[in-house]
Parts: C-alpha cells; sequence; structure tokens
C-alpha cells in the first residue's frame, strides 16, 4: 500500500484577502502535524510535489476566456470586467496577486494526484489542498478559482477510466461537479451536505438526479442543521455505500471539506472528528485500489488539521496517538488528536435530523436505486 500526500509550500501561500475565512496556511498545519507524527518515515507514505497545470490543462474544463481573464486579473489588469466571472472585492472571490498561480498550482497538483493513482504508482493519494468543486466552466465560485476535481475527473477518463465515483463529504453541495458531470453515466456524483435551503449553494435537493444518459448519475443527500455523527453513518451505510459498490468505479474520487465539523464557522452541521473519519474510511473501503482524496472546505484550523492528519492516517493504514506530539503542541497549542464527544441535541432538533435524513435516504432509494438495478 503506497499513499501519497501532495505538498509543496507553495501550496500554502496565497492570501485570498487579509479577513478571508479561507486560509491557506490550514494545510501546513495538516503536514506538519503528520510529520510530528512521523508518518511520512513510513516508507509507504510518500510526500508527492506538485507542478502548475498548464492553460491546456485548465481548458480541458474551463474557458479560453475565461483562463484568460483570470490571468489578467492575477496580473491586476482588466480588473473592470471582473464582476462577470463572479469576482468581487468585497465577496467570496476577492481577486488577489498570484490567484491565478495559485489556483493552478491546486489544479496541477489534483492532476498528479490522478496520474499517480491511474498509473498504480500509489493506491491512494490526499491532495488536501484541492477540492474546489464549486468552480464553473466560466466562473469563479465559493472561493473557487479553477474546477481541480472536474480536471482530475476527465484526466482520468482520458486516461481509460470508464467509471469514476465522486462522493463529496463537503457540508456545501458540489455543484461545479455535478453539473459538469450531469449528463454522463461514467461518472458517478453523490453529494451529501447541509440542504441548499439553509446553506450556500441553495441546490442539491434529492430530485437532482441527472440527465439523459446520465439520469440516476448524480445523487444528492441533503441533510438538516444539526446533523450528528449518527445520523451522517446512517446516509452514508444506507444510500452511498450501496451505490457505490453496484456503480463498481475503475476508480474513487472523494471530496473530504471538513466544514461539517461542529467548531466550522460557516455551517450547522455537527460532525466531530470520529464522524468524519468514519465517514472517510467506509468510503475508503469501497475504493477499487484507486482512490484520489481531495480536501475541500473547512474554515476552523485546529478541526482541518486535526481531520485532514487523521483522514491521511486512515488512508495510509497508520494509527496515531490521541496525545499530539510535543513539538507541535507548542507551536500550535493543540493537545488532543480526536475530539470529546458533542453535547447532545435538544430532543426536538434531534427528531428532526434524524426525519431529514431517513427521508433522504428514502428518496435516494427510491428514485436512484433502481436505476442500479438495487433492489431494497
Ligand atoms: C466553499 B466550500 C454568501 C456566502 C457564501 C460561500 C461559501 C463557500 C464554501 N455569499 N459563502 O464548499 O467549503
Ligand atoms: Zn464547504
Amino acid at each position: 500500500m503506497t499513499v501519497g500526500f501532495m505538498y509543496s509550500p507553495e501550496l500554502t501561500r496565497n492570501i485570498l484577502r487579509e479577513d478571508h475565512v479561507l486560509r491557506p496556511m490550514r494545510l501546513r498545519l495538516v503536514y506538519e502535524l503528520l510529520q510530528a507524527y512521523g508518518v511520512f518515515e513510513r516508507p509507504d507514505a510518500v510526500v508527492i510535489e506538485p507542478r502548475v497545470a498548464t492553460d491546456l490543462e485548465l481548458m480541458s474544463f474551463h474557458g479560453r476566456d475565461y483562463v484568460e481573464s483570470v490571468q489578467a486579473f492575477s496580473r491586476g489588469e482588466d480588473l473592470h470586467r471582473q464582476n462577470r466571472y463572479g469576482f468581487s472585492d468585497w465577496g467570496d472571490n476577492p481577486i488577489s496577486e498570484g490567484m491565478y498561480d495559485a489556483a493552478a498550482l491546486a489544479a496541477g497538483a489534483s492532476l498528479v494526484a490522478a496520474e499517480t493513482v491511474w498509473n498504480g504508482e500509489a493506491d491512494a493519494v490526499f491532495n488536501a489542498g484541492g477540492g474546489y468543486h464549486h468552480a464553473g466552466p466560466d466562473f469563479a465560485s465559493g472561493f473557487c478559482v479553477f474546477n481541480d476535481v472536474v480536471i482530475a475527473i476527465l484526466r482520468l477518463l482520458a486516461l481509460g477510466a470508464e467509471r469514476v465515483a465522486y462522493v463529496d463529504i463537503d457540508a456545501h453541495h458540489g455543484d461545479g461537479v455535478q453539473n459538469a458531470f450531469y449528463t454522463s453515466n461514467h461518472v458517478l456524483t453523490i453529494s451529501i451536505h447541509q440542504s441548499g435551503q439553509t446553506l450556500f449553494p441553495g441546490t442539491g435537493e434529492t430530485a437532482e438526479m441527472g440527465e439523459e444518459p446520465g439520469v440516476g448519475y448524480a445523487i444528492n443527500v441533503p441533510l438538516a442543521p444539526g446533523t450528528h455523527n449518527a445520523a451522517y453513518a446512517h446516509v452514508i451505510e444506507n444510500a452511498v455505500a450501496p451505490l457505490v459498490r453496484a456503480f463498481n468505479p475503475d476508480v474513487l474520487v472523494t471530496q473530504q471539506g471538513i466544514d461539517t465539523h461542529i467548531d466550522d464557522p460557516l455551517t450547522h452541521l455537527r460532525l466531530t472528528s470520529e464522524g468524519h473519519t468514519s465517514a472517510v474510511a467506509k468510503l475508503g473501503s469501497l475504493s477499487p485500489g484507486k482512490w484520489l482524496a481531495m480536501g475541500g472546505g473547512g474554515y476552523d484550523l485546529s478541526a482541518v488539521a486535526r481531520c485532514w492528519a487523521m483522514d491521511y492516517a486512515v488512508m495510509a493504514g497508520a494509527e496515531l496517538p490521541d496525545d499530539i506530539p510535543p513539538s507541535y503542541q507548542e507551536n500550535y497549542g493543540l493537545k488532543q488528536l480526536r475530539d470529546d464527544p458533542a453535547p447532545d441535541l435538544l430532543e426536538a432538533d434531534d427528531a428532526r435530523v434524524w426525519r431529514e435524513a431517513e427521508e433522504s435516504v428514502r428518496r435516494v432509494r427510491e428514485l436512484i436505486f433502481p436505476v442500479h438495478g438495487i433492489t431494497s
């Protein structure tokens, strides 16, 4: 079992705006935590250097005009045109110097990760600095400039993959990836998220299920605010896992946003490290031996550092003791790797969490399972 971790200090540098909630230094926290635990001393745990994606590679999904515009904006040119492409000084997608290079490097990292997994040089690779699932062909959205996920999946298909399963456990709906493959039956997209009724980007209802010939190959599992480990495990077990098994993918791609965490400032889900890593472990058990894992959202730095380090440990089969190594404790003040159990919800809130989770499972089983010949 060889497991890669995409890393270069360059991936941690681009500041979107001083007050922006997405802080690229979070990736360094993950890397240094794994290093402090000595994980990279294992012969099977390898750090892989990313490269910058070329314009041509970016244009496998994005329009030429968009790619060239992002390049110009990044140099401070043509800024009066930025609003057309989803950018604004005050909003989710501000323009920063070096934005193009950072987004092209994130996409290049996902390409290297995809190629490494497809070639069999590694059984699994984690590109924690990727997972920009909202970007569209001609616009930036939700902190995402280039959709490295779509670009990586397109590369897998070009290399010969016939079936790619994409499972997105970020708290937000993976709309950009879903839409890119909405009419395809070669890419199964599954997104589990806080319902669009209460969270950006507002989409991701169970009724969004793909269009010919992709009907039944886009799956959405919306969840109520307050959703906790137990309800989350229930939907993975009863809606997601049977579909991935029946689809029998050549490659598994996951987006492991950790903004589902109870401490995340942007969402209202209540997962702890236990709920998140159990979900990742379950998904990993469905991998056909080729697993491309990506990061995604995650805006509480402690949750990001600890949970993504644990994700990589799951992938590499490494046991991490709960006591965080002293060197890391001194630098960042984190002491304990795993979260304590979350406090219980009020009874009425818990009832709503279960009702909505069960309703989403029921709808997926009713609408989607028959397409895949799963009887339940
Ligand atoms: C990105 B990812 C209203 C606020 C919306 C955007 C959140 C993007 C999340 N304009 N904020 O999926 O974690
Ligand atoms: Zn998110």
